[in-house]
């Protein structure tokens, strides 16, 4: 319901903010930018566990890959799980993988290699379509796009690279470096004692 919501307001959005004078630029192909908030969601992992965006109270790496099991998609699924820890630790943050196939793909997977992050079975498109996830190779194939959000779900990155699976894990690490830096630092002296 609230993705159909928010994939309305994205249309209405951009045709009135992004319309370009002289290029034909489909709604499909404006993607979620930076400063903006990511539309929710709720999609079930390869445990049966249902994940919704907007309960993960931390930084959040969403990636958007083509297919499970795929070359590609097995390097930057293996290089994500290499991290995993150190984002969970380091950056306090965590990670979830969505693409269009469904949660026995999903469970085949992860159970291959081991994956102790969630990927999570969008069956329909309808998140990928509701984030306007850029199309690869001309409109061919879907795209390989990671957003980084903040604890609050606004977006603060947007990585898009098809080929370079494995770049992905860098960018969006980076991303979270960043945010760890600009995170504000308690202006109450007393904050920190309420925050344990
Ligand atoms: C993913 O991480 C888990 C836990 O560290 C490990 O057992 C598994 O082998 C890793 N998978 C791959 C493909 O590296
Ligand atoms: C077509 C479109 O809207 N592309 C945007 C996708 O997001 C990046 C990063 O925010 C922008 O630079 C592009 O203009």
């Amino acid at each position: 319901m609230y993705i159909k919501t928010a994939l309305f307001s994205l249309f209405a959005a951009s045709a009135t903010a992004f319309a370009p004078a002289n290029s034909q630029v489909k709604s499909t192909q404006l993607n979620l930018s930076v400063g903006e908030t990511a539309p929710d969601f709720s999609l079930t992992d390869q445990n049966g566990k249902v994940v919704t965006r907007s309960s993960i109270k931390k930084p959040l790496v969403v990636y958007f890959y083509p297919s499970d099991s795929t070359p590609g998609c097995t390097v930057q699924a293996t290089e994500f799980n290499e991290s995993i820890n150190d984002i969970r630790k380091t950056y306090g943050a965590e990670v979830v993988g969505i693409s269009g196939q469904g949660v026995e793909s999903k469970q085949a997977f992860a159970k291959e290699l081991g994956l102790t992050f969630s990927i999570l079975a969008d069956e329909n498109d309808e998140v990928r379509n509701a984030f306007a996830v850029k199309k690869a190779a001309f409109g061919f194939l879907p795209g390989r796009v990671t957003y980084v959000l903040d604890k609050t779900g606004t977006c603060v990155s947007v990585y898009d690279n098809l080929v370079d699976a494995k770049s992905h894990v860098e960018q969006a690490t980076v991303a979270l470096a960043e945010l760890k830096e600009s995170a504000p630092a308690p202006s109450n002296p007393f904050a920190s004692f309420f925050s344990k």
